[in-house]
């Protein structure tokens, strides 16, 4: 280690404080003549005050200064300074520099190691316990918690293997089910197999057309049969026992049912996760975990967020410059510098169609629908650097910026080749994801977008639309129609209803800034996805102590939330049926390793799924804490 970066958060001059720095060089040589860049979700604003340094650039989350002083910083020394004027106060350790560098008069780069931001005359307090010791109602081992069970407990059997007239068919689901026990808990014992074993219960199938697609029965007797109306059921009666015995080796206050019934079926039928891979990039080998882990758990639907601001990852034959330029972050890369953990290297990521078409599959084996989520109009930096030709020449450069800081990163509706460039990736997107379903984004545009482009100016007034929101439904009814004549469903986020929306028939929306918002789109006739911030993003903080990680928009989102929050709860009865089930969602701006992501996700993730599949009156706190220690990990 050559330089350390210490930073602390002052909660003076209100209401955002005082973010102040100190880079110590403790290496053997002076340091002269450099800059110093930085990663952080806090941002200094265009109106700032600071002492000591030189703001010279942001883009987003990066940040770039260099001392006010030339004097070379002696090895042992010091360099401090200090700012505000910052767009919010921080409120947890990792919410400032995530990750630092030095860049030399030559261009080079020195990794800079960097202190969690510390809260000035403050000790952090160690994170409350996230779960109580709980309650096991019954010593089996199975979440979601079925909705009907009445078992005695007896000894494990030492494996459960396939009865005499067990079909190929569903041989070769018992293995699938294995595979997949196997692959999450890889020092278990196999669950399954196909010949008789001593010690060994035999399972086999039985068919009942009146149950629900999802839905099956278990019967415990000499045999165990598991019964079901279809293949989903199958696979699901097949994975709560697994599950069970899985418990039964793992923890000795589980057991395995003697004698008994568990009849079961999900509460909706949408029950999603949707994962973040631009923000933070996730391997092919990690995207095909987390498919396994929302299978363990009973979850059918993978939302794939795609694209977002700061990197394109789906593989585009038409248009590579999407997943080279459109998927580059780095220090040397101007149109994509660094973000949130990134160092200065050059960092590239992106799935190939036959990665993405693995994914399906996989996906589809273990009963999950692959939604695919290409945003727009707005998180489209990523897009705009990579194709310069959708940008209207004579619109200034960092003309409005939403939110999340990214100057000018919506698509403009008013450049023809913008819908070239997404009929193109449609088309594609169709020969690798089956769903009906594509998701389009549509959330968290400026509200001022496009208001300094000619081209987009020129466009409103011939059509007769006023301010941003009704340019961006004008360009989302243009969408919509791509879709449905490609026979897709658009899917997006709740702010597809702005400036007059899309028309509802065939719309799945996600509600997603908080729960009434979902109430009303379904008045206007939405369907709707409940994906609330306060309860179903993963990416919260679990509760307000400094030394959390995680966003706070909507948080604190403790665990105890994800699990009892019920998401029909204030649905007036009549607009029940449009609300289609539940979705967590893993945002990754702070998922900077697989280890947050653990943190983060667990035990949270177990939670939607127990609140998707159970009916409320089988939900149980102290139950489910108890049991959900045996999640699986990424
Ligand atoms: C809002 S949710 C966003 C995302 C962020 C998330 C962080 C949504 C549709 N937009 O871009 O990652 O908050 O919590």
């Amino acid at each position: 280690m050559t330089y350390f970066l210490e930073n602390t958060w002052l909660p003076t001059p209100a209401p955002e404080g005082t973010w102040s720095f100190t880079l110590t060089n403790l290496s053997d040589a002076p340091l002269a003549d450099f800059k110093l860049s930085l990663t952080s979700i806090t941002r200094i604003m265009p109106t700032y005050d600071l002492t000591g340094a030189t703001f010279l650039r942001r883009y987003a989350n990066f940040h770039e200064f260099e001392p006010a002083d030339a004097t070379p910083i002696a090895p042992g020394e010091s360099w401090s300074f200090e700012v505000t004027g910052i767009n919010r106060s921080p409120f947890h350790r990792n919410d400032a520099a995530k990750t630092a560098w030095i860049t030399l008069a030559d261009g080079t780069h020195t990794i800079v190691q960097v202190g969690d931001l510390m809260h000035a005359g403050e000790a952090p307090v160690r994170p409350r316990e996230r779960l109580p010791e709980g309650k096991l109602t019954l010593p089996f081992a199975l979440l979601p918690w079925p909705n009907q069970i009445d078992a005695t407990a007896g000894a494990a059997p030492v494996i459960l293997y396939a009865a005499d007239d067990v079909s190929v068919a569903d041989k070769r689901l018992m293995l699938a089910i294995d595979a997949l026990h196997t692959r999450l808990f890889p020092t278990a014992q196999t669950v399954f197999q196909l010949t008789p074993a001593l010690g060994g219960r035999a399972v086999n199938f039985a068919e009942d057309g009146s149950l629900p697609t999802e839905g099956y029965r278990i019967t415990f007797e000499d045999q165990i049969t598991v019964t079901s109306s279809a293949t989903e059921g199958r696979r699901y009666g097949l994975i709560a026992l697994a599950q069970i015995l899985h418990g039964a080796y793992a923890d000795p206050d589980y057991k395995f049912p003697a004698t008994g019934t568990i009849d079961d079926a999900p509460r909706y039928d949408w029950r999603g996760c949707h994962l973040d891979v631009s923000r933070h990039f996730w391997s092919h080998d990690e995207v095909l975990r987390v498919v396994d882990m929302l299978a363990w758990q009973k979850l059918n639907k993978f939302h794939w967020h795609l694209t977002d601001d700061e990197g394109w990852r789906a593989e585009i034959l038409a248009y590579p410059e999407l997943t080279q330029a459109g998927a580059t972050r780095g220090a040397d890369v101007p149109a994509m510098l660094p973000q949130l953990g990134d160092g200065s290297e050059t960092k590239h990521g992106f799935y190939t169609q036959d990665q993405m078409r693995a994914v399906v599959a996989h996906a589809g084996d273990l009963g999950i629908e692959v939604m695919p989520e290409i945003e727009m109009p707005g998180h489209s930096a990523c897009v705009l650097a990579a194709l310069p030709q959708l940008v209207d020449p004579d619109e200034p450069a960092n003309s409005y910026y939403p939110v999340q800081g990214y100057f000018n990163n919506a698509l403009n509706p008013a450049v023809p080749e913008t819908f070239t460039v997404l009929e193109t990736v449609f088309d594609e997107l169709a020969t690798i994801f089956p769903s009906k379903y594509i998701h389009i984004g549509g959330d968290e545009v400026a509200s001022n977008a496009w208001m300094t482009s000619p081209l987009a100016l020129a466009l409103m007034e011939k059509e007769g639309l006023k301010g941003t929101f009704e340019l961006q439904s004008w360009f989302l009814r243009k969408i919509k129609e791509t879709l449905t004549a490609r026979g897709k469903i658009m899917v997006g986020w709740n702010e597809i209803a702005h400036g007059g929306g899309v028309p509802p028939e065939g719309t799945l929306l996600m509600a997603w800034e908080n729960p009434q918002v979902g109430i009303e789109l379904a008045s206007q006739g939405y369907d709707v996805v409940m994906t609330p911030g306060q309860a179903y993003y993963l990416d919260m903080v679990q509760s307000d102590d400094w030394l959390e990680n995680g966003a706070g928009w909507a948080g604190p989102v403790t665990p105890e939330q994800s699990y009892t929050y019920e998401a029909e709860g204030d649905f007036p009865p009549e607009l029940r049926g449009q609300m289609r089930g539940v979705q967590a969602c893993i945002w990754c701006e702070h998922f900077t390793t697989r280890q947050w992501f653990n943190d983060l996700v667990f035990p949270r993730l177990s939670a939607v799924a127990e609140a998707a599949w159970t009916q409320t009156e089988n939900k149980d706190w102290q139950r489910f804490a108890r049991q959900v220690r045996l999640h699986p990990e990424l």
